[in-house]
């Protein structure tokens, strides 16, 4: 609504129906007189948050400059003259050149497809300390209050196609990658506090299990519930996908959880653990099952759309991140493993401790090269951060580094959005592009005696704890998350969604142990899922 003072010429307030405001300030901005210019713009900036800056990226960057870019050329850098790319019909295309170029180049524009998270939204900003870690970890990028280090950020819903839909009930990737003054410091989280394997080698079975069938291509409800039947541990994640969480809003309104529980060590040697939280400043919102039905259709690329636009509108999204600490005795007092990823610690037993804030600010201009390139691998850490002592984790700094050496080629640490901002001296040569100077002259074989570059003397030696991972428990948790986290709203939900994926099962074997291991967790969760399908028996039980 417009309220209009027609002595001051001011406008007082645009609100709520920016949609239908803007063409009306578009059209006093370019007829009008300049106050109205005024007003109009004043009109702009408020209705920026709604405006739809992705729709239109292409005719602002026209409207940005008064010319084309350049001439075109060749990638060998011949100026293309107007005949040669006007028609090639009647042409003989072996000899066309920039025909061999265009088509050859395009032949090959994609590389392979991340395995797991592979569609996602991405964006560039900073972290800044708020309280520092100095009493227990010496890395530098949270040594001081008001510090402020780079980050790239990724999110992603573990297991859409690259052109799959955002609003898909699934756990959502949150990754952040610190370009600290000490190298790289990568989190590759979740937006839920738990994952659904403790053993590294069952993690390709859980992803195909998710994914399509291997005749059909369709995903596929008996996959998914034989797979869970079979390992417990995934039932705590996937009550939590489950649940309202397992759709989030866009990627400005979920949390980030670290998972693992890290060791960090302190300038005098003592040994800590951490897990990490992000909590959006945004605050938490997640769409009910029929919303995100709706946007599959209409907004199949809902998530990243709303990154985009909020970061373009100057309403930068932000976290504020916690840690979790817990010391040796900590550790053996949890009455459960706090390194096994399937178990959640819990807020009100260990507090979280504030740290700082994330702010991402800066939309990418290219988004291949910028998000799609990104690299996160549980194994960049630097001093002071030793990453988790489970046996997932260990998996884990072996499996990313391998599929970016697959995916993105070896030497994808030189990649502008993976590079570190410090100097780097490896014994690392050759192979495919990006190889850069290659390290020039510099010996490449080590030791030598000829000043190649040289390790350098740490005072304390920390290495990571070993522990001993046992079955423990996958019915504690996920049962007191049912009958005491969630309400009863969430309850109602949490088991409608369920029955809506169970009535895909048409094994009737399985469908059986699906309810059975729902009831190992709750007997009320159990029963109100099967008196959920009997209610809909028509359609498949
Ligand atoms: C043994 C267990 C796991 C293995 C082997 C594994 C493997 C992978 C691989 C190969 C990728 C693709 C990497 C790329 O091509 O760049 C990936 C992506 C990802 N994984 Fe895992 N993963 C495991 C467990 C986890 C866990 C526990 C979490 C969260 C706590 C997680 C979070 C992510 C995220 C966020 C991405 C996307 C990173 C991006 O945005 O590029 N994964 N994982
Ligand atoms: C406008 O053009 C200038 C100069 O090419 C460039 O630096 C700037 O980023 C552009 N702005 C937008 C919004 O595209
Ligand atoms: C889902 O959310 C939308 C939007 O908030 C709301 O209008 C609708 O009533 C909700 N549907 C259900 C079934 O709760
Ligand atoms: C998932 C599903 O189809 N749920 C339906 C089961 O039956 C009840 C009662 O008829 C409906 O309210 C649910 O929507």
């Amino acid at each position: 609504m417009i309220y209009w003072n027609a002595r001051t010429q001011c406008l007082l307030s645009v609100y709520k129906t920016t949609e239908l405001v803007q063409p009306l300030l578009f059209y006093l901005a370019t007829t009008m007189k300049s106050e109205w210019c005024l007003i109009s713009f004043i009109g702009l900036i408020m209705a920026k948050e709604h405006y739809d800056y992705a729709a239109n990226q292409i005719v602002a960057f026209r409207d940005n400059i008064s010319h084309p870019v350049g001439i075109w050329t060749t990638a060998n850098g011949r100026k293309i003259n107007y005949k040669e790319a006007g028609s090639t019909l009647n042409k003989r295309l072996m000899s066309h050149d920039l025909f061999m170029e265009v088509m050859t180049k395009f032949n090959r524009e994609r590389v392979p497809v991340r395995v797991a998270h592979a569609k996602g939204a991405g964006a560039a900003g900073y972290f800044e300390v708020t309280h520092d870690l100095n009493d227990i970890c010496i890395a530098k990028v949270f040594s001081k209050v008001g510090k402020k280090t780079a980050v790239a950020a990724r999110f992603s819903p573990i297991l859409q196609e690259i052109g799959g839909i955002d609003t898909s009930r699934d756990a959502r990737g949150f990754a952040v990658k610190f370009y600290t003054e000490e190298g790289n410091f990568d989190i590759v989280g979740l937006n839920m506090p738990v994952f659904l394997l403790q053993d590294p080698l069952y993690f390709p079975m859980f992803i195909r299990s998710r994914k399509k069938n291997p005749q059909t291509n369709l995903y596929d409800a008996n996959m998914f519930w034989d797979f869970v039947v079979r390992n417990p541990k995934t039932l705590y994640n996937t009550l939590y996908v489950f649940s309202d969480v397992g759709i989030p809003d866009g990627y400005r309104h979920m949390a980030g959880f670290s998972v693992h529980t890290y060791q960090v060590v302190n300038s005098k040697g003592e040994t800590y653990f951490v897990r990490f939280t992000f909590k959006p400043d945004q605050g938490i919102k997640n769409l009910n099952s029929s919303t995100a039905q709706y946007l599959a259709a209409t907004e199949p690329d809902y998530a990243i759309k709303d990154l985009f636009n909020a970061i373009s509108a100057g309403n930068f999204p932000s976290w504020t991140a916690y840690v979790q600490v817990l010391n040796f005795y900590d550790i053996q007092c949890a009455g459960f493993d706090v390194f096994d990823v399937t178990k959640n610690l819990p807020e009100d037993k260990y507090p979280l401790r504030p740290l700082g804030k994330l702010v991402l600010n800066q939309n990418q201009v290219n988004f291949f090269a910028e998000i799609d390139q990104l690299a996160f691998c549980p194994n960049n850490l630097v001093p002071g951060i030793l990453g988790a002592p489970d046996t997932l984790y260990e998996g884990r700094r072996f499996a990313y580094a391998d599929a970016q050496n697959y995916r993105l080629g070896k030497n994808y640490e030189n990649i502008i959005v993976n590079k570190p901002f410090v100097e780097r001296w490896t014994y690392n040569r050759d192979g495919r592009a990006p190889v850069k100077y290659n390290y020039g002259n510099v010996p490449n074989y080590y030791p030598n005696s000829y000043y190649g570059p040289v390790p350098y003397k740490e005072d304390h030696i920390v290495d990571l704890v070993e522990i001993f991972e046992g079955p423990g428990d996958d019915f504690i948790q996920p049962r007191e998350y049912y009958t005491h986290t969630l309400s009863s709203g969430e309850k109602a939900r949490l088991i409608n969604n369920i029955v809506d994926s169970l009535v895909g099962v048409t094994d009737p074997i399985l469908k059986d142990h699906s309810v059975k291991i729902l009831k190992a967790v709750s007997l009320d969760l159990g029963e109100r899922v099967y008196e959920g399908l009997m209610a809909n028996q028509t359609r498949h039980y």
